[in-house]
């Protein structure tokens, strides 16, 4: 992949690029708990998006996406939206690069990759934090890794148009090989859990399904959250987000809440206890009593926050009782995408066989298996 990455940078440009892998991600439990300012368990992967990568002494920006054969070009100060979509990714990082006041040149860049497009792997966070990381380095301009990681979002809610969180632009760029990421999406302090278990890997199930409903309920699920943060914090100034409330002040005000907002509350405040006990079971080594809490998540997304699909859910139904399988889950925003597994080696094939076959049965499309490994965050490996 590097290699034909940096061939078309050679066919296409001058001189010698940087090389820079930006990561994919999984996220283990704590899903939907990012923007209410609570924890995910988040790791970055061994699927990327590579960058060749070299300044230009003008202001001209080339870029290339290999994956798709297609190409986009402009000015570093005239900055609009792209009627190629992948193109604006890349072009909402250079505006806030813009915004923030410091100055670039324009670049020559090239850039492809394995992480599947609509899987819930944050293809397109490793597409903004991966070009801020190398234009940061490229043109020294000096900011730390916490600030990249705000670019990238920003460039995601502004330019793109998505209201994300803040979960897939921070592992991007925090990850660290055989390590989860405690995130406190609060105070954006983090801690790493070594998660590195002789005989057990991390496998995920792309159902192959993208439901167009992703984006549009994505962003109601945050009204909803924070309608009901409006109604509890009448009765508790001090609240801020559903982090600052416990299950007994929902259940206080249960009667003021509409019953929908009701769930989505309850879900979010179990899901960070879920998160934070799931913790306890890592420190213990107990993958057992680890995999039950991700049951309990899909359980919880499904049927209270509502943001599984009839593919995902069938895909977690048919591990659950299996040999060797420790948990399973819908992982990332949801109406599509991945579920994360966590199965034994040795029963990886047949439960993936499994899987497949039933799957192919019920819905008529092939399921996809990734084994994934759990690698560094965004990193140069080539200069
Ligand atoms: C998507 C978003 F981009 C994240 O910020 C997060 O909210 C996730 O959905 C759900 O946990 O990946």
């Amino acid at each position: 992949m590097i290699d034909s990455i940096k061939e078309k940078f050679y066919e296409l440009f001058e001189g010698e690029p940087v090389i820079v892998r930006s990561p994919g991600r999984v996220n283990l439990i704590g899903e939907h708990t990012d923007y209410n300012m609570g924890f995910v368990l988040p790791a970055a992967i061994d699927k990327a998006v590579y960058y060749a990568i070299k300044p230009r002494k003008d202001k001209q920006v080339n870029l290339f996406a290999f994956d798709l054969n297609e190409e986009w070009q402009f000015e570093v100060d005239e900055v609009r939206k792209s009627e190629k979509s992948w193109a604006n990714y890349l072009i909402g990082v250079v505006d806030q690069i813009n915004q923030s006041g410091r100055e670039i040149m324009g670049f020559d860049c090239v850039f492809g990759g394995n992480i599947p497009i609509g899987a819930g792997l944050s293809s397109s966070a490793a597409i903004e934090a991966g070009l801020a990381y190398a234009l940061n380095n490229l043109f020294d301009l000096g900011f730390d890794k916490i600030e990249l990681v705000k670019l990238a979002q920003r460039a995601e809610n502004q330019f793109v148009g998505v209201q994300c969180g803040i979960m897939d632009q921070y592992i991007n760029i925090f990850g660290k090989k055989g390590n989860v990421l405690r995130i406190d999406c609060r105070s954006l302090d983090y801690e790493y859990f070594p998660f590195e278990f002789d005989g057990v890997s991390v496998v995920l199930f792309n159902t192959n399904v993208s439901h167009s409903l992703a984006s549009s309920e994505y962003n109601q699920r945050r009204k909803e959250c924070s309608a009901g943060v409006d109604i509890i914090k009448q009765k508790y100034p001090h609240i801020e987000s559903l982090r600052d409330v416990t299950l007994d002040m929902l259940e206080e005000n249960k009667d003021q809440l509409d019953g929908v907002i009701y769930k989505r509350c309850k879900y979010v405040i179990e899901e960070n206890e879920r998160l934070l006990s799931a913790c306890e079971a890592l420190n213990k080594n107990d993958l057992r009593e680890f995999g039950q809490f991700m049951y309990g998540s899909h359980q919880g997304l499904s049927k209270e926050y509502e943001v599984s699909c009839p593919e995902l859910d069938y895909l977690v139904e048919l591990v659950a009782d299996r040999e060797g399988v420790y948990g399973a889950r819908m992982m990332g925003g949801g109406f599509g995408g991945c579920t994360i597994n966590l199965i034994e080696n040795k029963y990886v094939d047949s439960v993936s066989q499994f899987v497949k076959e039933n799957y192919k049965k019920k819905f008529g499309i092939e399921a996809e298996v990734y084994i994934t490994s759990i690698n560094n965050g965004t990193e140069i490996i080539e200069l």
